[in-house]
């Protein structure tokens, strides 16, 4: 629980105390385009996650109720929404993207992942957003997981000094390698796999241990390796076992 003391986001507070509680390191990416499909996953997979991240804007059947189904089934299983939305633009345009259009992404996202390359005054047009009575958080895109990805170490630094300007809004990293010394930001690291090294069109996997432990990750972000899964639910298990064995370890408080 020391980093949960150490942070000053509210987000990451909930975030460090429910990893403690359920036993659990996982983002479950679940990257289905029907929300039928989507809401009876996360009903089976939340128990045993802290986090849902979906792509709002590959459903085709968005609506209303489905945002509502997903905050209940967050309620009955408690984790947090996560909207990876990979905002890029300037702030105007983003502000609008966040509370607007038919999505209203605020409304209902704890998270929503953004683009370092956009600087300082998309975060302050995402806070401007931020309306809710509830913490709200942005996740900052250090590095990406596929091959010939243009961030590098640059990628990092820039989360890193941007994230200390910001530290009750952003939440922490997408990132590949460590970001911050600061332990009350939370790196997310995608790109884990346990039976495959990548999916042909870029994507690079790594094994849940190599993400935690050398790549620095708090939370690990997996989709297809669970999802595609002969037995689904036996793979989250055997993913949240590993993972969250590993995070347990690095973060022994002596
Ligand atoms: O660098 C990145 C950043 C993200 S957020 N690489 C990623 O793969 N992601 C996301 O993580 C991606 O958009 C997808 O939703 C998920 C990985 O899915 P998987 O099926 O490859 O595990």
């Amino acid at each position: 629980m020391e980093r949960m003391s150490r942070t000053v986001n509210p987000i990451n507070k909930v975030l460090f105390e429910m990893m403690e509680r359920k036993k659990t390191n996982l983002c479950l990416a679940v990257d289905l385009t029907k929300s039928s499909e989507i809401i009876d996953i996360v009903d089976k997979m939340g128990p045993h996650v802290v986090i849902i991240k979906i792509h709002v804007d590959i459903i085709e059947d968005f609506d209303r109720e489905f945002i509502e189904k997903m905050v209940t089934l967050k309620k009955k299983h408690d984790f947090l929404i996560f909207e990876d939305r990979k905002f890029a633009d300037i702030g105007a345009t983003v502000l609008k993207q966040y509370v607007g259009g038919i999505f209203r992404i605020q409304d209902w996202a704890d998270l929503v992942t953004l683009h370092v390359i956009t600087g300082t005054t998309t975060i302050e047009a995402l806070m401007k957003g931020w309306t809710s009575s509830e913490p709200r958080g942005v996740l900052l895109i250090a590095q990406m997981s596929h091959k010939g990805s243009l961030l590098h170490e640059d990628g990092v630094k820039m989360a890193g000094q941007i994230a200390q300007q910001y530290p009750t809004f952003v939440s922490g990293f997408i990132s590949q390698a460590k970001v911050s010394n600061d332990p009350g930001f939370i790196q997310f690291t995608p790109g884990v796999n346990i039976g495959s090294t990548g999916d042909g069109m870029g994507q690079q996997y790594v094994t849940p241990e190599e993400a935690v432990i050398k790549r620095n990750a708090d939370i690990i972000i997996v989709g297809r390796g669970v999802l595609q899964a002969e037995d689904p639910v036996k793979m989250l298990l055997e993913f949240k076992t590993r993972a969250y064995s590993c995070y347990a370890m690095k973060n022994k408080e002596n």
